[in-house]
């Protein structure tokens, strides 16, 4: 899964896809690069980020979807109006950070559609979600969640087989719980469901290669992380370096084949 983010303010690269003459041209580079499919957002939920008004989220996402009629995308809202509109134009799946509690109308939005859906894990909301968070034990709460969320999608009309679950590195997260959930992935396959992992260039991927500080991860480190939620059964990699990421998992997947045939 390939990532455009159309806002001024996304944590890695805020501003680059604004225009939406660079979002097309950059959804389109990375269907070419092998991306199965790519996830237009036009707001940012990194930490701190303020909320975008529905008018500015369709202002900024609709032209853009417009001219990649057509194309395997996915729309990376919470709100149903942008993912109705959005589903109109032919998107074929809803990514939910909020996983179906942001926007009460959206399960019906999706269910109406037919569209595949990821709910994802958050702890708090974008503004706060970094403060302090806090777990017991942060795996079985996040599996927990996401096996409740499944169910609720489910009863509101969302086929089993359309939604895929997302432990949601970074979002209400230490760089060790993020690490954490990757390490005990096993947890979430075991939900029945393909999982989907978020790890490219996050912070706590910088933090892993040495520099405490790091506020984005390299796209090598990033490739580097993803090849280590493969292993542990992830089957979906929402990536912003395209190339990178189809190249180190077409390299693991050969390995776990032990051959170099499809
Ligand atoms: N991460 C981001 C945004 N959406 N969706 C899912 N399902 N999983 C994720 O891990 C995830 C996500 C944050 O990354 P990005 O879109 O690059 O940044 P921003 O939210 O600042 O636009």
């Amino acid at each position: 899964m390939g990532v455009v983010n159309v806002t001024p303010d996304s944590f890695s690269d805020g501003g680059l896809n604004l225009e939406a003459e660079a979002a097309v041209a950059a959804a389109r580079r990375a269907l070419v690069e092998g991306a199965a499919i790519v996830d237009i957002g036009g707001e940012s939920t990194r930490p701190g980020a303020a909320a975008v008004p529905l008018r500015e989220e369709l202002r900024r996402v609709l032209p853009v979807i417009e001219q990649l009629e057509g194309l395997p995308l996915s729309i990376d809202t919470a709100k149903a109006e942008v993912a109705r509109r959005a589903l109109d134009l032919g998107v074929t799946m809803v990514n939910d950070v909020t996983a179906l509690r942001g926007d009460p109308a959206l399960a019906a939005v999706v269910a109406e559609a037919g569209a595949d859906l990821c709910l994802m894990h958050m702890q708090g909301e974008p503004r706060t979600m970094q403060d302090a968070p806090a777990y017991d034990d942060v795996v079985s709460e996040v599996a927990a969640f996401l096996e409740d969320r499944l169910q609720f999608a489910v009863a509101e009309g969302v086929p089993e087989e359309s939604i895929c679950l997302d432990p949601g590195i970074g979002f209400g997260k230490t760089p060790d719980q993020n690490l954490e959930l990757v390490r005990r992935l096993d947890a979430i396959v075991a939900l029945g469901r393909p999982v989907l992992v978020g790890l490219s260039r996050k912070s706590t991927v910088g933090k892993a290669v040495g520099d405490p500080n790091a506020r984005v991860g390299t796209d090598v480190a990033s490739a580097g992380a993803a090849v280590a939620a493969f292993d542990r059964g992830a089957s979906i990699f929402r990536a912003h370096d395209v190339r990178a990421h189809v190249e180190a998992l077409a390299a693991a997947a050969a390995v776990e084949r032990g051959s170099v045939r499809p």
